[in-house]
């Protein structure tokens, strides 16, 4: 594949750009080669700086439900423009999407929004933690929630395909009051409850784990974190920023049904431009600045090309029988890949919620982070390269999840599962 633009981009980049890139996993370094710059993206396809084309399963990591450059939603931020592209003043737009929200996702009664995931989590935090006057905090290890200071504890995505999961720069006093306990393992929760009495402001967890691959919730585990929370009267946080809207239009507390005290979102909410959001119970909302006295603040916070950008993508979404065509989409993708790695006698333990999916590179079960680290990384490098030669393009760690888009179409999907018969047969 030829590949001299992309080389010769990211021998610049590195001159300016750490790593040469703005966000760690796309270097793709864990998966042992360089990045790939792309150039335009339309539908489920990207295409490179040297006229490569891939089906694309990244989709942005999460945002690209309706695929790249949908009509509509890109007419309708071309059109936004020319009103302006950010006053740092209330618009209509904010209270739009705002009320589609609250709307939509079953523990949001009231709305904030930012402009990334990281923001949305950070301030949920401090939320939680002015609500209850608590300090501590509960996370999940292999959870990723962004890159706030007492988040990055045992995380995933990047992190974890750095294998730097406690970053440097953390400094102790902080990452001290945050406790990690195992993913599926209410026992561990509460134990971690039992030894800090009173102490924790909030539990954070992705309901459908997608920062250390795919990992579904076992059956109880959700509604098992709502019980212990009120029990506790610790706060619960929902980090929807992957899963809102992707896996249903509520998002994973639709799915499962079992709600939180707060949600945060982002990806998705934001049509491909930077959004994120944290809402919650009205009592909890009410305290966040000027309403009460936790500060937060944003410049671009509510900007309006994202808010036309997110509400043309929710709108869209709404649409009768969206979500059952992506299912079947999906269903097919995740089992002719599964199929594809049988047939060449080939282990993995695939995973899938909706359109979100991932093959683990081990024979055993995926539950928790210990069972996701066991994985094989140097054979899921060996597949993503192959994928890639095949035209595929996807996520480039074996701790990242893949998204099917509405765009992906059927011979799109078969010439997938093509490439993946081929993919195992030489691993
Ligand atoms: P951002 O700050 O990257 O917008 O969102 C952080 C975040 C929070 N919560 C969850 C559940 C997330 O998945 C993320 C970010 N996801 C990663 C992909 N695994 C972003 C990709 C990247 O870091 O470049």
């Amino acid at each position: 594949m030829k590949n001299s633009r992309s080389k010769q981009l990211f021998q610049d980049a590195q001159k300016y750009i750490p790593g040469g890139v703005n966000s760690p996993v796309r270097a793709f370094k864990s998966v042992g080669s360089d990045p790939l710059f792309v150039k335009k993206a339309s539908g489920c396809k990207i295409y490179d700086e040297d006229d490569n084309e891939f089906i694309d399963y990244v989709g942005s990591w999460g945002p690209m439900i309706l695929g790249h450059c949908h009509p509509a939603v890109a007419a309708s931020v071309k059109a936004a423009v020319d009103n302006g592209s950010s006053f740092g003043a209330p618009t209509e737009l904010e209270v739009i999407l705002a009320e589609m929200v609250v709307s939509a996702v079953p523990s949001v009664e009231m709305v904030r929004m930012v402009s990334s995931g990281t923001e949305a989590t950070m301030s949920a935090i401090r939320l939680a933690r002015g609500f209850t006057g608590r300090d501590k905090i509960l996370k999940f290890s292999g959870c990723y929630h962004g890159h706030a200071d007492s988040l990055l504890v045992k995380a995933g995505s990047g992190a974890a395909t750095f294998g730097v999961p406690d970053s440097p720069g953390v400094p102790g006093d902080f990452a001290r009051h945050t406790l990690t306990a195992e993913y599926n393992s209410l026992p561990s929760v509460k134990k971690l409850i039992a030894e800090n009495r009173g102490e924790i402001a909030c539990i954070i967890v992705e309901p459908i784990a997608g920062n250390m691959g795919c990992v579904p919730p076992r059956e109880g585990f959700l509604g098992g974190l709502r019980s212990l929370s009120t029990e506790e009267g610790i706060v619960l946080i929902f980090d929807e920023v992957m899963t809102g809207f992707r896996v249903a239009y509520g998002g994973a507390q639709e799915l499962y049904g079992v709600t939180p005290d707060m949600t945060t979102l982002g990806k998705i909410i934001g049509g491909g431009l930077p959004v994120g959001a944290f809402g919650g119970k009205k009592e909890i909302m009410q305290i966040l600045s000027p309403s009460g006295g936790v500060y937060q603040a944003g410049t671009l916070s509510g900007n309006p090309l994202a808010m036309t950008a997110g509400i043309e993508t929710l709108k869209l979404l709404k649409r009768d029988g969206f979500y059952r065509e992506l299912e079947e989409k999906s269903a097919t993708l995740a089992a002719g890949i599964a199929q594809a790695a049988k047939d060449a006698g080939y282990p993995i333990y695939s995973t899938r919620v909706g359109s979100m999916f991932c093959a683990f590179f081990t024979k055993g079960e995926v539950y928790d982070w210990t069972t996701a680290a066991a994985c094989d990384t140097g054979a899921f490098a060996r597949y993503f390269l192959a994928m890639l030669e095949e035209g595929i393009y996807l996520a480039p760690s074996q701790f990242e999840t893949a998204f099917v888009s509405i765009a992906h179409g059927d011979a799109d999907i078969e010439r997938t599962i093509a490439a993946a018969r081929k993919a195992f047969k030489a691993l």
